[in-house]
């Protein structure tokens, strides 16, 4: 009898152990069940603190997994085989994906701090009436410098940037829209252009930046550049802000022929399994006192009016991060230029990239 009641602890130990074991390797692989929600979002992009304390108020237990571009984000939905319950596209991408099908639609009723959203940022081109996607951040693309290292040049142009003196002294931010931009942008045209010739014009142009070009990275740009590794990178404005908040010295500039003007937006997946964890996470990110230290946190600007008035005037008043009407009216936004040209916009700044190899 004594042997047959060992046996069966032993049994019931080992299905346990069997199952805790399971569960494990479920949630690493991104399982979302009702008491879990997987956050898919770039990295360096929210306040750890945040999601331990929307943990604590939901008992919604976070997984939280990093991009590093729109397009291996959407490659990874599109495959499925994951399962995301909210993610942070730029525009572009959300209205790909809507194409595609691959959004859910948002239940505003369960997203009552919309009101807290800046009606600027509301019922943009590639989502109207916000019915997939709900503001996060938003910003430019630019240069940031270091004025003691780059004797006269202020960046003006993007043209500087192909100036002899700075060899081996740019880091280029590694995303195929932000670099064929410049290019295009460099040689006065559009950053949402198509035409072939414009295109490989662009591209050969880059390749002549080439021995300027220190390296193509991701979010070590902001580290490299704060500890004077190089002396001009190309980065995302939030980014620029997080690297002079590291290192005062430097100064952040978007050049007179015109940049980019980009949002990243709150979704929620077609594959995601708590939706209604999703939604309450989203409605908490846009809590004013959230969105201020998160802002605050991760540098970005903020596109909730509510929050920008607990920030410091040093933040909010910053023109550099919260442009005014007359640089914005020089800025615009990528168009979802379709699957065929979007993937040869990859394909030329790959071959930039291995040119440089
Ligand atoms: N480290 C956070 C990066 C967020 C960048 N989003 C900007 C995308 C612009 N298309």
């Amino acid at each position: 009898m004594k042997q047959l009641v060992r046996m069966f602890a032993v049994v019931m130990i080992v299905s346990l152990g069997l199952m805790y074991f399971i569960s494990y390797l479920n949630s690493s692989a991104g399982y979302s069940g009702d008491n879990t929600l997987t956050i898919y979002n770039w990295g360096d992009y929210v306040d750890p603190e945040l999601l331990t304390r929307f943990e604590e108020e939901t008992g919604i237990k976070v997984i939280y997994q990093t991009f590093d571009s729109n397009e291996a984000m959407m490659t990874k939905i599109e495959q499925g085989g994951t399962t995301f319950d909210v993610s942070i596209p730029s525009e572009y991408a959300i209205s790909k994906m809507k194409e595609e099908d691959l959004l859910i639609k948002l239940d505003h009723s369960k997203i009552p701090n919309l009101k807290n959203i800046d009606p600027r940022f509301m019922n943009l081109s590639f989502d109207p009436d916000n019915a997939y996607s709900i503001p996060y951040f938003w910003g430019t693309v630019g240069i940031v410098y270091n004025p003691e290292l780059v004797g006269d040049l202020t960046f003006a142009s993007w043209n500087e940037l192909w100036d002899q003196s700075l060899r081996n002294q740019i880091l280029l931010l590694d995303g195929a829209r932000e670099v064929m931009g410049m290019g295009l942008n460099s040689l006065g045209y559009s950053l949402n252009d198509t035409e072939e010739a414009h295109l490989q014009e662009a591209k050969a142009k880059l390749q002549l930046l080439t021995p300027n070009v220190k390296a193509i990275v991701g979010d070590e740009i902001k580290l490299l550049l704060a500890n004077e590794e190089a002396a001009v990178g190309l980065v995302w404005s939030g980014d620029a802000s997080e690297i002079m908040g590291e290192n005062e010295k430097l100064d952040y500039v978007v050049p007179e022929e015109g940049s980019n003007l980009w949002f990243d937006n709150m979704v929620i997946p077609k594959t995601a399994k708590n939706i209604e964890g999703a939604h309450q996470f989203i409605n908490f990110m846009l809590d004013p006192e959230v969105a201020a230290q998160n802002t605050e946190y991760v540098g970005y600007s903020s596109p909730n009016q509510a929050a920008m008035a607990l920030l410091p005037e040093e933040i909010s008043g910053d023109e550099r991060f919260y442009p005014d009407e007359e640089l914005t009216s020089r800025l615009e936004v990528y168009d979802n230029l379709g699957k065929r040209m979007l993937a040869h916009y990859n394909e030329l700044f790959l071959e930039f990239k291995m040119h440089r190899k």
